[in-house]
């Protein structure tokens, strides 16, 4: 399995993140990354190669042009306005004052394009993001050209981000850039199965009424569990998108029993759906030591996901997602892409 990497996704180094009212040295660091590396290596998993620089077209093909825009120019905007701290969101459109316009002042384009205040913007946010979808179309091309695998360290991570909002440490929706990739690519049909903690609320959104896309998520249960307002097992898409959306709640302090039935649910929904590549949006927060998460699974569990992965059968493509408990995330990332590589041997 080829590992695509860029330093360029540590240029995001955010101070801030607004947890439990406090601002808190953000869960979703640089250090991730490193740890990830590491852990790659000590399974072997050593061909490590750069991603190539593919503009912001993909981009476009997912995000509004007006919401990139913000993102390029956030930050300097923020600076300008001579501001001491990291850009963060403080009010919204809400339901009772729904967005009519776009306002000027950077302080109410935060608002109208995050989804929550868990991530502020810095110095080199656009910079990683940037990198990170180039891991990300990097890994595929590596599938679409060769049809083995390929995991994208990307970072931040993707799947929060929707059309035009960021949140939940996401700014470019790195696998649904990589699915629309796939498509004009030839593909006929894409699973995207998201196995992060965290209900995959951008992708959803991103791919609601498609039929070309089949999003399927395992997470803790929205009514317990961040983003809160998505996730429920009665959103199952809308238009010619209807039955494609798929998603399994969960309570938190799901173990790995139940949670691999679960996803054995969710391959038979794959096998059934006529799908020609898979896209795993890779979180490993369901492991039972994360800082933010609720899920019960064991560093051991990760190498039998790894490896029932294999069983779905298609050519695949992992991009991480989350995943806080910095310690354990190399070892984590590393059994399920050597479990997947195991299982695909045999
Ligand atoms: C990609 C991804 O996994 N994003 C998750 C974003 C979650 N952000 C909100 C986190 C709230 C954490 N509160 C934890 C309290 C325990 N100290
Ligand atoms: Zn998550």
């Amino acid at each position: 399995m080829i590992i695509v990497h860029s330093e360029t996704t540590k240029a995001r180094r955010a101070k801030t993140e607004l947890d439990g009212g406090q601002l808190v040295p953000p869960w979703e660091c640089p250090e991730r990354v490193d740890m990830i590396l590491e852990g790659l290596r000590s399974a072997g998993l050593d061909d490590v190669q750069a991603p190539r620089e593919h503009g912001l077209e993909p981009v476009l093909a997912v995000h509004d042009a007006d919401y990139v825009d913000f993102l390029a120019t956030c930050w300097d905007d923020w600076r300008a306005l001579g501001r001491k701290g990291e850009a963060i969101a403080w009010i919204w459109p809400t339901r009772t004052m729904p967005a009519r316009r776009i306002p000027r002042c950077v302080d109410g384009r935060l608002g109208h394009y995050a989804l929550g205040a868990d991530t502020s913007i810095c110095a080199g946010t656009f910079e990683a993001a940037m990198a990170s979808k180039d891991v990300a179309l990097s890994a595929l091309e590596h599938v679409l050209a060769d049809g083995g695998p390929a995991f994208g360290l990307c970072r931040p991570p993707g799947h929060h981000a929707a059309v035009d909002q960021f949140g939940g440490y996401c700014f470019f929706n790195n696998a649904a850039i990589a699915a629309r990739r796939a498509l004009e690519a030839g593909k006929r049909r894409v699973a995207i199965l998201d196995i992060d903690f965290h209900h995959g609320n951008g992708t959803q959104q991103i791919f609601y009424s498609c039929d070309d896309v089949l999003f399927l998520s395992i997470h803790g249960d929205p009514l317990e569990c961040f983003p809160y307002f998505l996730g429920h097992a009665d959103e199952v898409g809308e238009g010619d998108g209807a039955g494609y959306n798929v998603n399994y709640p969960l309570p938190p302090g799901t173990g790995p029993e139940v949670w691999l039935n679960v996803l054995e649910a969710a391959k038979a929904r794959i096998a059934e759906t006529d799908c020609e590549l898979l896209i795993v949006s890779l979180g490993v927060d369901t492991f039972a030591g994360d800082p933010i998460s609720a899920f019960r699974l064991a560093s051991e569990d990760f190498l039998e996901v790894g490896e029932r992965l294999a069983g779905v059968g298609l050519p695949a493509v992992f991009l991480m997602e989350g995943g806080y408990a910095v310690e354990e995330i190399g070892v984590n990332v590393a059994n399920v892409l050597s479990g997947f590589e195991r299982a695909c041997a045999t």
